[in-house]
Formats: C-alpha cells, structure tokens, sequence
C-alpha cells in the first residue's frame, strides 16, 4: 500500500514567489521539498546548495528532501547541515564509499536513501538494505527538470518494491524521481511507488494554478 507523500522539487520553484510558494506547500500538506543539489560533475549541469538548503529550513518546517547528485558525497557530506527527520539520496554511481555515507546520515537522525540511476540494476541494494530507509528510483537520468520518463521506469519500480519486499523491508519506501507527471504518478503509484518527486510536469504545471495542480496531485497519489 503507497504511502502517498508528495515532495515537490524546489529546482523548479520560480524564486520570487518563495514565500507563497510555500504558504500553499502548507495548505495542501505537502510531505517534504525536495532538493536537486548538483555540482557540475555527477551531472553535467548545477543546481541548488547547502546556503539555499539553510535558507529554506529557516522559512518552513517542511522536512528538506536532498537528493546529492555529487562526486564523492562522503566527502562533503558535513557540509550539509542534515537535520532529523530529513531524507537524504547517495547515488550508488557517485561514490565506491556509499556505505560510509549512508550511516553518517542515519548518525544525524536523519533518513538514508539510496538512489539508482536508471541504467543501475536493482540487486546493488543487496549489500546495502539494512543501511537504508529508502530508494530513490530515478524514472530519468538525473541533471535536468523537464525530460521525458524512461519507458523502463515502472518495470524498474515494480523490481525494487519485489526486491525491498523479499529481503524483510515491506516498511523501507519508494520515491519517484524524473517526469512524475499525474498520469505517470498513478502508474508509479500502482507499481509500488511512495514518495513522488513534483516537478515541471505536475506541481509546476504551466497550464494550471499551485493549488489546482497540488489538488490534483493528491488526487492521483491517493493522499487523503
Ligand atoms: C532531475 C532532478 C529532478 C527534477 C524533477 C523535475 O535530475 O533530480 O528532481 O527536478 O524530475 O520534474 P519534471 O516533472 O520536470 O521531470
Ligand atoms: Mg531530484
């Protein structure tokens, strides 16, 4: 049964409008805010860091989502400022000391994820499942908003949920990343997903308001 926690991503917040944005994050029980960190090396393009993370955690008490799309996360991973109750994502790919990291985060209270590109195969999570609270599927490849869902993506989703779900972690979470659009959502949603990545393709939908597409949103993930 989907936990059904939305997590919009704040890459594709339009700054200006932080405040509100926000406001209306609250009315609609928004479950986390999801942070795209990029370093211009895991991914070829940059984005949010650890001021903007700071900045946000004195605005809301929205528990940050961070998704470190970095080389070498063990290295920088104090930086970070990682509260409880916060979740964050170490890429398998990014570093051969992912175990290392994964209990620096839980040592902070704080919820490990472990995410997977989508050329990653699922059985990597085998030697880290006790280590983890999560996997964060990615349903594109990472570095940008706006891309097209892999059309492997809710195989791949199904494959975690049966693997988790094997190994004794019914309770350990799913969350979709990439292309999380209101059809896509629902079928990730029946594929077993949990937590559901809001970009341009939903929570930023052009063509509606904030609160129309954070209702519509809660609808397809069968929040409340
Ligand atoms: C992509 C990043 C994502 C995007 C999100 C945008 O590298 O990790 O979190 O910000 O996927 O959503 P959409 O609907 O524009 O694909
Ligand atoms: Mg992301």
């Amino acid at each position: 049964m989907s936990k059904s926690l939305l997590a919009p991503s704040m890459m594709c917040m339009d700054l200006a409008r932080t405040e509100e944005t926000l406001k209306t994050f609250k009315e609609y029980g928004v479950d986390y805010l999801h942070m795209d960190v990029m370093d211009g090396e895991f991914v070829p393009n940059y984005a949010l860091g650890t001021d903007f993370c700071n900045q946000l955690r004195k605005l809301t008490n929205i528990p940050l989502d961070i998704h470190l799309m970095i080389e070498r996360p063990d290295l920088k991973i104090d930086r970070f400022n990682i509260q409880p109750g916060e979740i964050v994502a170490v890429h398998w790919e990014s570093t051969p000391h992912v175990p290392r990291v994964l209990s620096a985060i839980r040592e902070k209270g704080a919820k490990p994820f472990l995410a997977i590109n989508p050329a990653t195969p699922v059985d990597v999570i085998d030697h880290l499942i006790d280590a983890i609270d999560g996997v964060l599927v990615m349903t594109v490849n990472p570095g940008f908003a706006g891309q097209p869902m892999y059309s492997s993506a809710l195989r791949k989703i199904r494959q975690v949920r049966e693997f988790l779900d094997s190994h004794d972690r019914e309770d350990a979470l799913i969350e979709v990343d990439g292309n999380v659009s209101f059809e896509h959502a629902a079928q990730m949603r029946e594929a077993g997903a949990d937590i559901f990545v809001g970009g341009s393709s939903s929570v930023f939908f052009k063509g509606a308001s904030m609160a129309d597409n954070l209702m519509k949103m809660n609808r397809v993930i069968g929040k409340e």
